[in-house]
């Protein structure tokens, strides 16, 4: 039984947990269900980890460029507030959920536990649930089922002394979030990736969805038929000079310097100087000699550095991890596609919506803080660069590829607006914002809050009522066109051809 739990206890710790692994380990099992050669087996499984760990050293460098730049903001105008990051979430809830509600930390691993369980139950029965994706982004997943955690026990104080159901309602809930919500991005990311096989398992899941239908209703190509004057960010055509803006990096590095080049100004040089802040914040600070112009440059262009290590991150892994999973899904988990990192999906489309998308979200915020400020709101927030790096950008891109140019800059403008207003409400209220922050993408400022107030308000008919939304969804969009349903995963040419038919219908 021992060594059965130290078998276990490894696997969920360095495996589960751990993205890089978890898909490099989906990689190994889908190839040798597949019978693969040893050879291509090893190759493509290390090239899973190693590419997994190229878009971590991206996107970790991104989010570490980014934190002087936040900490500037915090000290110099004195905003000392909720930091709405995935990060800053999951330390509130190590630090708070003991002290608010007498429960330790280990639980929300349980439930992360009981919940992928949960998940991996709804694919395999996908004839029934039509739920198609497997949550695989272990590190999301830890923060998700700390804030999921915190916010059921607050919605559902009356089940706080029998561990039982709660652990059960929480995993029904989070398991079935996991299920439906990346099912969601199916449809958006077959279409913008031309089938590459992959869903998004991430934290604005039902933003992406949300988005792609805003962004094709109000902007776009409303069912298909493209109205002419929608232009993709890709398809630009601008003027002499503007050619340069053509090229993703060089777009990335121009914007983000002129972007955040006005903001460091503001915050100006002492600040980056100073060895004890930047101790504080854990950066490192910029000497004393340095020449403030060319720290900005320097800084600003690393962003444009990330990005491409980003990108490369996942071409090397997401073919290997598609390929492969092909083996599980015709083994063990028919029809379904493995739900990945939303960065993923930075590698298709026009990558400059990614950078547009992002500036959109970021103003969106800014506003959103000031006006927070201005009517004297109890909770202020700070932003965190992985909700307005990473939702708007993802946001954008899906909403660039039904509506153009217009919807990847509005509706990420408004997405950021509805993350800061959305975090203010939930952190404020369920007693977060106490421990400094919040969870706060897209999915956590909208659904999540939505699901918190249903259940505190109407106890068991609102959990009754949750669980109804959640599976209800795919069953709708499977009704909506049951023959494409299933083969949009399976065979995407033949979803195609059933999609042209469908239209000339
Ligand atoms: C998150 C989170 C990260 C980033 C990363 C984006 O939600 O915790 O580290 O987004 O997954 O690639």
């Amino acid at each position: 039984m021992n060594i059965l739990y130290s078998i276990w206890d490894f696997f969920a710790t360095y495996i589960l947990r751990n993205a890089p692994y978890m898909v490099g380990f989906l990689t190994l099992l889908g190839y040798a269900l597949m019978g693969k050669k040893w050879y291509d087996t090893l190759g493509g499984t290390i090239k899973a980890i190693v590419g997994f760990q190229i878009l971590n050293a991206g996107s970790s460098g991104l989010v570490s460029n980014f934190r002087p730049i936040l900490a500037g903001l915090k000290e110099r105008f004195n905003l000392t507030a909720c930091v709405i990051d995935p990060y800053y979430g999951q330390n509130a809830v190590t630090a708070g959920v003991e002290e608010v509600f007498g429960k330790g930390f280990s639980q929300a691993l349980t439930l992360l536990l009981i919940a992928f369980l949960v998940n991996i139950l709804l694919v395999r029965f996908n004839k029934l649930t039509k739920c198609r994706s497997l949550f695989t982004t272990g590190h999301v997943q830890v923060q998700q089922a700390a804030t999921a955690y915190w916010l059921i026990m607050f919605a559902l104080p009356s089940l706080l002394n029998n561990d039982v159901a709660m652990m059960a309602v929480m995993s029904i809930i989070l398991g079935a979030y996991w299920a439906v919500g990346s099912n969601l991005t199916v449809k958006p990311m077959q279409e913008l990736t031309e089938g590459a096989g992959f869903a998004i398992a991430h934290q604005q899941m039902f933003g992406i969805r949300l988005a792609y239908i805003v962004a094709d209703k109000v902007f776009g190509t409303n069912g298909g038929k493209r109205k002419k004057d929608i232009k993709k960010v890709g398809e630009m055509e601008m003027p002499g000079f503007f050619s340069i803006f053509n090229e993703n990096m060089v777009c990335t590095a121009i914007l983000m310097t002129i972007f955040f080049g006005a903001i460091m100004l503001v915050i100006g040089r002492e600040f980056f100087v100073d060895a004890d802040i930047a101790a504080a914040y854990g950066f490192a600070p910029m000497a004393e000699t340095y020449n403030f112009g060319f720290y900005i440059i320097d800084t600003s262009l690393k962003f444009a550095v990330y990005l491409a290590i980003l990108q490369l991150g996942v071409r090397t892994f997401v073919t290997e991890l598609t390929a492969s999973f092909q083996g599980i899904a015709d083994k063990l988990l028919p029809s379904s596609v493995p739900g990945v990192d939303c960065a993923v999906c930075y590698g298709f489309g026009d990558s400059n919506a990614v950078t547009f998308g992002f500036l959109a979200g970021l103003t969106g915020q800014i506003i959103a803080i000031v006006a927070l400020i201005v009517m004297g709101s109890p909770t202020i927030i700070i932003c965190g660069f992985v909700p307005v790096f990473f939702d708007n950008a993802t946001i954008g891109l899906v909403a660039n590829e039904k509506g153009g140019l217009k919807a990847c800059l509005i509706i990420p403008f408004f997405s950021g607006l509805i993350q800061v207003f959305g975090a203010a409400f939930i952190a404020g209220w369920v007693g977060m914002a106490d421990y400094g922050g919040y969870l706060g993408m897209f999915d956590w400022d909208t659904v999540w809050p939505l699901f918190t107030v249903i259940m505190r308000y109407l106890g068991y008919v609102g959990i009754a009522i949750v669980v109804v939304i959640l599976f209800a969804l795919p069953q709708i969009e499977y009704r909506m066109d049951p023959e494409g349903y299933f083969l949009i995963t399976e065979d995407y040419d033949a979803y195609l051809e059933h999609e042209k038919k469908r239209n000339a219908a």
